[in-house]
């Protein structure tokens, strides 16, 4: 486990405050319950938000490029034994990283992106800004240099092995990227369509050639009435129960070698229940099972 508190992907406060919010949640002994030998590698250390600036209409670039570098190195490391390593955020920019550090040791890394946003803009097409909604474009090499070069040469993934579960507010320029790469996308429309099941059968059939499999799950993935501790929240979203299938299908599929769960913000949320989810989450990714 390791977790990295940044809040400088994105506007608002208290984000930093996830990888505390999980543990208290009570990780650590969810995984120990199932068999694991876990490992805490503690908080990365993260730039003050006050000392930070803005360069060339992307917020707090060089903190948000600094701790990334150092969370790919990291990444790097733990990969290269037979752990399976568990992210907790902070925002959503940390993929940047993680997924930098995780894909060198893969030929053909899978990433599911559980979430209601495509995470697809770069610098031009932001609206906002905020980096937070840019990881995924990086991953693929689109983007700032500074930010497409923490992966080094290539680009960490692939379009062909990405999978979009659950978006429900992907912005026009993100839109167009989906298409042009022809990015396999389960939006809520589908989700509600198939159903949970069969997006996680055909999800698994069309990542099976990948080597490994990296869930990037951010929480506001899940409806705001399950995961409410979360800064950019959109009605409409997967359910707790869905999200809980998802995660037991997974976990039966014998593929996915690493993981994240990003966005927590306790202050945005109510008693816990955002980090508490996160935890049942990670619980049934790795194993967990009702009998
Ligand atoms: B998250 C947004 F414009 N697309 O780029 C943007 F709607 O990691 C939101 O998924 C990004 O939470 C959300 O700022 C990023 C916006
Ligand atoms: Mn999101
Ligand atoms: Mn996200
Ligand atoms: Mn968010």
């Amino acid at each position: 486990m390791l977790g990295v508190p940044l809040d400088l992907g994105q506007n608002r406060r208290g984000v930093d405050m996830g990888p505390s919010a999980i543990r208290y949640a009570g990780v650590r002994e969810r995984l120990e319950t199932l068999g694991y030998n876990v490992h805490d590698h503690g908080d990365l250390r993260v730039p003050a938000r006050y000392e930070q600036e803005s360069e060339e209409r992307l917020k707090h670039l060089s903190a948000v490029v600094e701790t990334n570098r150092t969370l790919a190195k990291k990444m790097d490391e733990i990969s290269s034994g037979d752990a399976i390593p568990l992210v907790f955020g902070g925002d959503h920019s940390i993929a940047i990283g993680s997924l930098a550090g995780i894909a060198r040791h893969y030929q053909n890394l899978g990433v599911i992106w559980y979430d209601a946003h495509g995470d697809l803009n770069t610098a031009e097409t932001s609206p906002s800004g905020n980096i937070h909604g840019m990881p995924l474009a990086v991953s693929l090499g689109l983007g700032h240099e500074s930010l497409t070069g923490i992966a080094g040469e290539a680009p960490a993934v692939n379009p062909e092995n990405i999978v979009i579960i659950g978006a429900r507010a992907l912005d026009d320029a993100e839109k167009s990227l989906i298409q042009k790469h022809n990015i396999k996308v389960f939006t809520m429309h589908e989700v509600d369509r198939l159903g949970m099941s069969e997006v996680i059968n055909q999800t698994s059939n069309y990542l099976s050639h990948c080597d490994g499999v990296h869930v990037s799950l951010d929480l506001d993935g899940l409806d705001p009435i399950d995961a409410p501790g979360v800064g950019t929240p959109v009605v409409g979203g997967l359910s707790y129960r869905e999200s809980h299938l998802a995660m037991e299908m997974l976990e039966e599929t014998g593929k996915v070698t690493s993981c994240e769960f990003v966005e927590v913000n306790p202050i945005l949320d109510e008693k816990n229940k955002t980090a508490e989810a996160a935890v049942a989450l990670i619980g049934s990714l790795l194993g967990e099972k009702i009998r």
